[in-house]
């Protein structure tokens, strides 16, 4: 069961194991990834898919025929092997000419130049029939406060989101567009920073069932936010459209490392989430609360050679399957059972007001007010929270 397989659903942007070590501090430690290559390695590792940028694929400026010759030697790949392509994303950050941005840089030309270019790849991303088109607005923000007109770059990232969906609608693609949310990094404040944000700007497009959201463990994270909990609230308004899974410790730089190796934790309440539902739900893994992509967004440490790559990316793999070997474990204890019951967890499933019961209901009802003592939870009443996160901590380091 910790062999991945194709059923696993999990994959890899062609930027993360294709990442060469370039940090600001220094330039690559790595020789360049081809595509024939990665796609190789990720089916021998188990991967059912590969992701990428336009200009991972074809370095931006090429000629019309060297894009060709990549996307044909792609496809061959994915022939050859059985890999898919669940999504595709544009690059609006790397080049000069995005500096201020792409659909909100205050240049206007750039912001028609940037629709363009993702609009050529959304056409790539039907041909290749990726299901989701991620957008990542990494550069879509300012440094200084008196530089951006936020809500009217607001305005026109709905503007641009608007008409990628007539677009698909037109050309009838299914494909469906999932933000992927960032508070910082590389630019000093990014909009839409964290998935609550984006989630409100979704509510104010034209189709708002055509976008949901991609966000990052680590992104949330950086912002000091409880990632688990975080999609939690996506699962529950359906807008868990694709999630980038990885590790990061704490307010920092995105460090983007392997899967679990951050909050550890944190990452064993996600995969119980993604898999069972979380902790009040009795869900089992034939209908997990989320079947999209397990899509790995790390990078693989500089300090690795190819071979490290390869073990980084099967380090991915390999951490979430024991998370969910893990969390099985945890639910079929029986003192964990216990323990869920005498911390009240399931009680929550039940409405706060009895079937038709109405304000007046409640108005008259003297042992939810006059005859109740809030006194006695002064010192008893306690939930045993703790004794339920110890036993959640056994079952992740197998002890129980
Ligand atoms: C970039 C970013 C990632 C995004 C990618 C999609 S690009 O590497 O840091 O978090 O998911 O555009
Ligand atoms: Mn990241
Ligand atoms: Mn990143
Ligand atoms: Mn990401």
């Amino acid at each position: 069961a910790l062999a991945p397989t194709r059923d696993d659903k999990f994959s890899f942007g062609l930027w993360t194991i294709g990442y060469n070590g370039t940090d600001p501090f220094g330039g690559p430690t790595r020789h360049p990834l081809d595509v024939v290559h990665a796609v190789e390695q990720l089916a021998e590792l188990g991967a059912y898919g590969l992701t990428f940028h336009d200009d991972d694929l074809f370095a931006f400026g090429s000629t019309d025929a060297e894009r060709q010759t990549q996307i044909d030697r792609l496809k061959g790949a994915l022939a050859d092997t059985g890999l898919i392509v669940p999504m595709v994303t544009t690059n609006l950050f790397s080049q000069p000419v995005f500096k201020d941005g792409g659909f909100t840089s205050n240049d206007r030309q750039v912001r028609r130049f940037a629709l363009r270019k993702v609009l050529r790849n959304l056409d790539l991303a039907a041909e290749l029939g990726a299901k989701t088109f991620v957008m990542w607005g990494g550069r879509e923000g300012a440094e200084y406060d008196s530089a951006k007109d936020i809500r009217q770059a607001l305005e026109r990232y709905r503007e641009a989101v608007n008409l990628l969906g007539d677009y698909v609608t037109d050309k009838g693609y299914d494909i469906r567009f999932a933000i992927e949310p960032k508070p910082n990094e590389p630019r000093g404040d990014i909009l839409l920073p964290t998935l609550g944000h984006a989630l409100a700007f979704i509510d104010s497009l034209e189709r708002p069932e055509l976008v949901g959201l991609n966000p990052e463990v680590g992104h949330e994270q950086m912002a000091g936010l409880n990632f688990a909990a975080g999609i939690a609230q996506a699962l529950y308004h359906g807008k868990l459209y694709h999630i980038d899974l990885n590790g990061q410790r704490g307010i920092k730089y995105d460090q983007d490392l392997v899967f679990g190796h951050g909050d550890l934790h944190n990452a064993f309440a996600l995969v119980d989430l993604l898999e069972f539902g979380g902790p009040g739900a009795s869900g089992t893994s034939s209908s997990p609360a989320y079947d999209g992509p397990r899509h790995f967004d790390y990078k693989p440490s500089r300090t690795e050679d190819e071979s490290g790559v390869w073990d980084s990316a099967a380090a991915n793999m390999r951490t979430y399957l024991l998370l969910k070997e893990r969390a099985a474990a945890f639910r079929a204890d029986p003192e964990v059972q216990e323990a869920l019951a005498a911390a009240r967890v399931p009680e929550l499933a039940q409405p706060t007001l009895g079937d038709g019961e109405s304000y007046d209901d409640l108005l008259a009802d003297r042992s939810a007010y006059e005859d109740f003592d809030p006194s006695v939870y002064l010192g008893g009443r306690g939930f045993g929270f703790v004794r339920l996160q110890q036993l959640a901590t056994e079952h992740l380091l197998g002890a129980r």
